[in-house]
């Protein structure tokens, strides 16, 4: 399965001026250096036809799966361990006790209560009044969640034609700026040209933070002077991505101002500005949420869903988080389908989602 789309014309790959320029509304573009942009290109060509379908092709799924399984291995330590309790003796007999105490093993990685009962049925409809083993048990739980893990929709949604303008809100530190950057590294290393948006002008550091990405990722960055309107940046940033014929345009968003309203309302006009500009943009209104929140996490995502009218999740910080199971209600609460995962801090600590390595790294013994 291909999340990274391949790069549509090699041509577009030509060093920035190296030169500042100021747009009509006093935001600046802030064109890469041109060094950054020459080493990152040569990366590029050198590592050749592997890059083309991104890091699926170039870790291969093994190397993937892995990863996602070294991330969840918090949650999955807490839950095996739990799990492996009830089995003392050879084996174990499916009877009430037992489907009793599964779910309340269940239940502690947050997957809620509708989750683990749903599991807890599966169980007790294939295996009650045998006498199981650990090993039984855990496949059973793995392809009931799977199956409830399964969705239509797994990566972007691009534009026909055109950039395809993606917006990434969330609560504050849920792991916005950096999900941003490690999903703009994937798509420009698959020859993408990506045009980041600075839309977090509430504070100084995030703009700076935003920078950091650009100039490592060697990807043209668009930001507001200090408390430049946030709409504005969002407009400028998707001007700049259609003059530069870029094919995404990332833009950042705040997680947190005076009050909730106000920030649902910006959210709103952003949505709004970039809307007039192409006008089946955004494409796709990523939300992201911090796995190590548990449940939470849906309670903050309830807002940011209805108000900014979200197309899809990313779940960061897996790798931290003993509560790796939130993905379940997150998945039945919110009918948005989770795009992808965040495994770390690193470049290259994302993953498009996969529920059947998702389920089999949760649950595998
Ligand atoms: N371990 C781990 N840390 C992460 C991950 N994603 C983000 N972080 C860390 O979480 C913290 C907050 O991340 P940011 O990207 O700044 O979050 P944000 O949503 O942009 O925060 P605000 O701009 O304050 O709203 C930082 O220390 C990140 O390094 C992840 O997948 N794994
Ligand atoms: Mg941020």
């Amino acid at each position: 399965m291909a999340f990274w789309r391949s790069k549509k014309n090699q041509d577009d790959e030509v060093p920035q001026s190296k030169s500042t320029a100021s747009n009509d509304a006093g935001n600046e573009i802030r064109p890469v250096d041109v060094q950054t942009t020459a080493s990152q290109s040569g990366a590029t060509s050198t590592e050749g036809s592997s890059k083309s379908s991104g890091p699926q092709s170039k870790s291969g799924s093994g190397g993937l799966f892995s990863k996602m399984r070294g991330a969840l291995s918090k949650t999955r330590q807490a839950l095996n361990t739990d799990i492996r309790d009830l089995f003392k003796a050879e084996g174990r007999l499916v009877d009430d006790k037992f489907l009793k105490e599964l779910f309340s093993r269940l239940i502690r990685t947050d997957m809620g209560v509708a989750s683990a009962e749903a599991i807890r049925d599966d169980v007790a409809q294939r295996l009650r009044a045998r006498v199981v083993s650990l090993e039984e048990v855990l496949e059973t739980i793995t392809e009931q969640t799977q199956s409830m893990l399964i969705q239509e929709s797994t990566g972007l949604q691009y534009a026909e034609s055109g950039p395809t303008v993606i917006l990434v809100v969330g609560v504050n530190g849920s792991g916005k700026t950096t999900s941003i950057g490690k999903l703009a590294h994937h798509l420009h290393q698959s020859g993408q040209k990506v045009v980041l948006g600075a839309g977090d002008t509430f504070r100084a550091a995030a703009v700076e933070q935003l920078t950091v990405w650009a100039g490592r990722i060697g990807c043209e960055i668009v930001t507001g002077k200090p408390e430049a309107d946030p709409a504005s940046v969002a407009y400028q940033t998707v001007d700049r991505a259609l003059s530069i014929d870029a094919d995404v345009a990332i833009i950042d968003t705040a997680g947190r101002l005076q009050t909730q309203t106000n920030l649902m309302q910006q959210l709103e006009k952003i949505r709004r500005v970039v809307e007039k500009k192409i006008d089946t943009a955004p494409h796709e209104v990523l939300l992201v949420l911090d796995a190590t929140a548990g449940q939470n996490a849906i309670s903050q995502a309830r807002g940011f869903s209805d108000a900014a009218g979200c197309t899809g999740i990313v779940l960061a910080k897996l790798d931290g988080s003993a509560k790796g199971g939130v993905i379940l209600p997150i998945r039945e609460q919110f009918q948005l389908p989770v795009k992808f995962v965040g495994l770390g801090e690193s470049i290259d600590d994302i993953a498009a989602f996969d529920a059947a390595a998702f389920a089999k790294a949760l649950f595998a013994p």
